[in-house]
């Protein structure tokens, strides 16, 4: 834990000692702060160790390895305290009374065997709590009581601080059953009949203690208790049907925090160099940390660091549990993920496990020899029957790689082929070998015990392929450059449910709720997706879809693209919204380090790129599910202009040149699908500036910087407030409600964000964008958003009644967010609602009520 003041360790009393021997250790923190109906605890004395409550009790679980946290309470921070590793969840119950707090922790707590550290502070009102949770009278009335050390109560008889260790389940059974007894029960009988509950303290093993400040000098700190609380002592509980309606709406007790988490994706290379090579690296991050936390997420995924010959900027891994040096070492990690924790963001990792780099140890091992032991950790196949090896036509498959010609390679040494669905330097594992995925776990826990948040998992629904009996894959029906299409042959693979819940059960079972895992599927369908996202399932999270992205490839794929059909892309978000009403979630995302920018792609570059790029981020952000932003997004980032086949880099656009003639595409049709689609576009170095290079690197940057830096970039747009920036901040800012101190924003819209039933509306429109959210309440009108939004450049009448259906009642509709910013304000509904009058680009949310259907 947390030793500052240690020295005055004789001024300080322990009050639990807290180690997490083995897993399915929790901890409810109760807490308190402004206004909380836990007793108005004073930041002052919320203080451990000589630290804040949160702060000092957070360190001092994580160090003990207590891997999930709940903070009943409003903290004196919202949402803070993140710790690397550690799930903090956070519940500010709507009913007063400790024992009701401490019923509404456990509540978060997640089933099963399981213990809790129990941490309280301020208990006044709750003999019958002190009762239960203490274990004799001495405990409760003399602190300095030899052996007790678990409770602190100062001279008014008040416990001031609490810690033990119990079992869930009989810990939640007697507080039910106190709860149903309260006010027929006191002193000895309710003694009497906890005991009859057998309620036992898990005995404590040691670990890191929990000490606070003496009575004494919490008395001078102003105690936890606040007097003038005292007027709500003794209000009961409410009942039980309050819990069960938040359970049912938004704040329902077993959320995943991850539904009000927005993701940013940071790509490595192209976020910001810290020592002028022109290359981006880890301490370029940390140096940027402040900008992810104006931004206001939580969670940053980090693209490959990992030690890696570069073939793929780092999606060839050579070492899965070492830092590349183009990136720092595993100390600049170690930093990264202190700093980031400061901030209340935890890092995910890119997890790339479908294949390693040729030059990982493990294939230098496989390819060594027929008869390696790891021979058999990839996939080796002999030339094809009755052909030379190395003659065309004697691949094994016909198979075409990702990135161009075929997915096999052979190696001369052993006379055999091996596979490789991407870069020839990225040979596929072969997963059907159970060593091959106790490695992965293994290598997986290594980096959870060193304190990342999670995983976005690269191609995971490749790794499961469909091989016959005797080892036998099979060709596919011919591609445009001649290769065969074997997609239906490894995506979403006979053993894919089987692997991903084995993985679950092997890493992240021992942890509930505690990370975040992504799942990144080409060509997943919306069946497969509800399967690996059924939280009952225990598979992953979330996964990213690729249906939307494919709606511009034409029919020689995606460099080859046609315009947007606008129906079509509104369709398929609301199928995939449909599809995971009831069971999955969505991962939301216009980019990442392989799209081109989607202000350049379905919005406008030019004039109308502010508008263009705010109500695009506005509409992917109103959808149900965990908003993805890629760095740039927020900033209206373009696309990076290139003209020539030499500004390229990436390997995918370089190999495609020279498939181009097989394809029959002319230079002019190829250096025109590669202006828009290459994944360049997206790699393009953040402009943080306008000082040489966007303040990038000091050096000469691997790639371009795309156009317009020196007006589109971090400083700016942060300077502006009519920015694409601080519209994005408004956006993270929804899911989070009132926490998020923004104006409009409270719990009530964060809980339609999170959890609003989708409706599309004006489904064949070709350049209206609308739909509602909407949450049931009891007796009352529906509670709903409406976004409209025009994706054109001309403007645009809506005739509500008439294309949005008679449901909407815009009269008294408030704006919630709106891409300009006249647009917020009183005079917003003109003409009573009838109709709307959308600029070009623009677009509007609404608060209103909805009539019943
Ligand atoms: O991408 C896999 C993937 O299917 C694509 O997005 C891919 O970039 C595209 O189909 C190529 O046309 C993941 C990574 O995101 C990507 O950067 C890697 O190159 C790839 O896997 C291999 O690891």
């Amino acid at each position: 834990m947390d030793r500052r003041g240690a020295a005055r360790g004789e001024d300080r009393r322990e009050v639990g000692r807290v180690a997490a021997h083995g897993r399915g250790l929790s901890a409810v923190v109760l807490s308190g702060g402004r206004g909380s109906r836990l007793g108005g605890v004073s930041k002052a004395a919320l203080r451990v160790g000589g630290v804040a409550l949160l702060d000092g009790v957070l360190d001092a679980l994580a160090a003990a390895g207590v891997r999930d946290v709940v903070v009943v309470g409003d903290p004196p921070s919202p949402d803070r305290a993140t710790r690397p590793g550690v799930r903090v969840t956070r519940e500010d119950p709507p009913f007063a009374g400790p024992l009701a707090a401490v019923a509404a922790g456990l509540d978060l707590v997640p089933d099963g065997e399981h213990e809790v550290v129990l941490l309280a502070c301020d208990l006044p009102r709750s003999p019958a709590l002190l009762a239960l949770l203490l274990e004799d009278e001495a405990e409760r009335s003399d602190p300095a009581a030899p052996g007790a050390g678990r409770a602190v109560v100062d001279a008014a008889g008040r416990t001031q601080w609490l810690a033990g260790r119990y079992a869930v389940g009989p810990l939640r059974a007697a507080i039910d059953a106190v709860r149903a007894e309260r006010g027929t029960l006191e002193g000895a009988s309710l003694r009497a009949a906890l005991a009859r509950l057998e309620l036992e303290r898990v005995p404590d093993r040691g670990g890191a203690s929990l000490d606070v400040d003496t009575p004494e000098d919490l008395a001078a700190a102003g105690r936890c208790h606040d007097p003038s609380m005292d007027e709500t002592s003794g209000t009961p509980d409410q009942p039980e049907t309050t819990r069960r309606e938040r359970r049912a709406g938004h704040a329902g007790t077993h959320r995943p925090w991850w539904h009000r988490s927005v993701v940013y994706q940071v790509y490595p290379r192209s976020f910001a160099d810290s020592d002028g090579d022109g290359v981006g690296d880890l301490r370029g991050i940390t140096s940027r940390l402040d900008h992810l936390a104006a931004l206001g997420v939580d969670v940053l995924w980090l693209s490959p660091v990992y030690r890696s010959p570069q073939d793929d900027n780092g999606y060839d891994i050579s070492d899965y549990t070492d830092v590349d040096p183009l990136f720092g070492d595993l100390a600049a990690m170690d930093e990264l993920i202190a700093e980031a924790a400061k901030r209340e963001i935890g890092i995910v990792m890119d997890l790339v496990v479908n294949h390693t780099s040729d030059e990982h140890a493990w294939f230098a091992e496989s390819r060594s020899s027929r008869d390696n032991p790891k021979r058999d950790w990839y996939w080796w196949r002999p030339a094809r029957e009755g052909f030379e090896p190395g003659t065309p036509g004697a691949e094994p498959t016909n198979w075409g790689s990702f990135f161009s010609g075929s997915t096999w390679q052979l190696d001369e040494a052993t006379g055999e082929y091996y596979l490789h669905l991407f870069s020839r330097k990225q040979p596929d594992l072969n997963w059907e070998n159970p060593e091959v995925r106790q490695a992965v776990y293994a290598m997986m826990r290594w980096w959870l015990e060193r304190g990342v948040a999670g995983f976005r998992m690269d191609v995971i629904n490749l790794i499961s392929k469909h091989v016959g009996e005797h080892g036998e894959l099979t060709d596919g029906a011919p591609r445009a450059d001649g290769w065969g299409n074997g997609a239906p042959f490894y995506t979403d693979g006979p053993r894919m449910h089987e692997f991903l819940a084995e993985m679950h059960r092997e890493v992240f079972d021992p942890f509930p709720g505690t990370y975040l895992t992504v799942g990144e599927t080409p060509g997943v369908t919306l069946e497969e997706a509800r399967l690996y996202t059924d939280p009952e399932r225990r598979e992953v999270d979330m996964v990213f879809q690729f249906e939307h992205m494919g709606l511009d490839h034409g029919v020689l794929g995606k460099f080859d693209p046609v315009p947007l059909h606008l129906p079509d892309l509104k369709a398929n978000l609301a199928r995939w919204q449909d599809g995971l009403a009831t069971a999955g979630w969505n991962a939301l995302y216009w980019n990442n380090h392989d799209q081109p920018r989607i202000v350049s792609r379905w919005g406008d570059d030019g004039e109308h790129r502010v508008a263009s790029a705010k109500t695009l981020g506005t509409i992917l952000h109103l959808h149900r599910g965990t908003p993805y932003v890629y760095q740039g997004e927020e900033l209206g980032m373009r696309n990076a202009g290139f003209t020539a086949l030499t500004q390229y880099r990436d390997l995918e656009s370089l190999n495609v040149a020279g498939d181009a003639e097989t394809m029959g595409m002319s230079t002019e049709h190829l250096l025109a699908g590669l202006a828009y689609m290459s994944r360049d576009n997206a790699r393009t170095p953040v402009a943080w500036d306008d000082s040489p290079n966007a303040g990038f690197t000091t050096g000469t940057p691997w790639l371009s910087l795309a156009p317009g830096w020196e007006r589109i970039n971090a400083a700016a747009e942060r300077a502006n407030s009519d920015s694409v920036f601080h519209h994005y901040r408004r956006l993270v800012a929804l899911r989070r409600g009132a926490a998020a101190g923004q104006d409009g924003i409270d719990d009530g819209v964060a809980a339609l964000v999170i959890d609003g039933a989708f409706a599309l509306l004006a489904p064949e429109h070709e350049r209206l964008w609308a739909f509602t959210r909407t949450l049931e309440t009891e007796g009352g009108p529906r509670e709903a958003l409406l976004v409209v939004a025009n994706l054109s450049g001309e403007p645009l009448e809506v005739d509500v009644a008439a294309e949005l259906g008679d449901a909407v009642v815009l009269e008294g509709a408030s704006v919630l967010v709106a891409s300009h910013a006249d647009a917020y304000g009183d005079a917003a509904v003109p003409d009573g609602g009838a109709h709307l009058a959308l600029r070009p680009w623009e677009s509007v949310v609404y608060r209103l009520a909805v009539r019943a259907a």
